[in-house]
């Protein structure tokens, strides 16, 4: 049984002074623009409005930290999440997309905390050029990644499980190395969480 005890905002960070100091254990969230990784935050946190969501592209622009007490098996512990801005947004100037990149690419190499990082595939729609490229980067990185396919709810129930495979095939990981995910049914939340525990407990 997983109980969130709380989940609270703790700041927003543009660059690498502003990352928060406190050496909790930290798991990232990174995809498209749009994939779901706000909505993924708030479902894990179990807060309706923690993070926004918004049907315009693009909307999380820097990046923001949530701390959230869980407990299960009657152990509790306080991870950090942190909500990245996507990437494949087409509507931002050269000048914003570097700037973008600089600060991810900043974050997701040095920040020492950081135990996971969470790669966001769309279920629907599979996986993309600029996700395969994010997942190539994220293999020289010290995290441990773990791949999410989320908006699983739009995939027909009996396409499901093939679809995962599919994604995990074009992917080259292992079948159980991808996780389905849905924030508007709820499906694979105490998946996730055990994952992410697991990892964090075992540093
Ligand atoms: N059907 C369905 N829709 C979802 C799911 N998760 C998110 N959405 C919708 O997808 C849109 C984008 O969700 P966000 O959580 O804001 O996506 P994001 O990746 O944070 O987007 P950016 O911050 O712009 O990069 C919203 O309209 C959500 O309601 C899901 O599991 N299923
Ligand atoms: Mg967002």
């Amino acid at each position: 049984m997983l109980k969130v005890l709380d989940a609270v905002f703790v700041t927003t960070a543009t660059k690498a002074g502003q990352w928060p100091r406190e050496p909790l254990p930290e798991v990232a969230f990174v995809g498209r623009s749009n994939v779901g990784k706000s909505s993924m935050i708030n479902t894990l946190a179990q807060r309706r409005q923690l993070v926004r969501v918004s049907n315009t592209p693009g909307r999380t622009r820097t990046l923001n930290f949530f701390d959230v007490t869980i407990e299960s098996h009657a152990k509790r512990r306080t991870v950090r999440l942190c909500d990245l801005p996507g990437y494949g947004f087409a509507k931002v100037s050269k000048a914003e997309r570097d700037a973008w990149h600089h600060m991810i690419s900043e974050y997701l190499s040095e920040r020492q905390q950081l135990e996971v990082v969470v790669s966001i595939i769309d279920a629907e729609i599979g996986p993309t050029g600029d996700d395969g490229s994010m997942l190539d980067f994220l293999q020289d990185t010290p995290p441990k990644i773990l791949v999410v396919a989320t908006k699983l709810d739009r995939v027909n129930k009996a396409a499901r499980k093939p679809r995962l495979l599919e994604i995990a095939k074009k992917l080259g990981v292992p079948a159980e190395a991808v996780v389905g995910f849905s924030a508007t049914e709820r499906l694979g939340v105490s998946d996730v969480w055990n994952r992410l525990l697991a990892t964090v407990d075992a540093r």
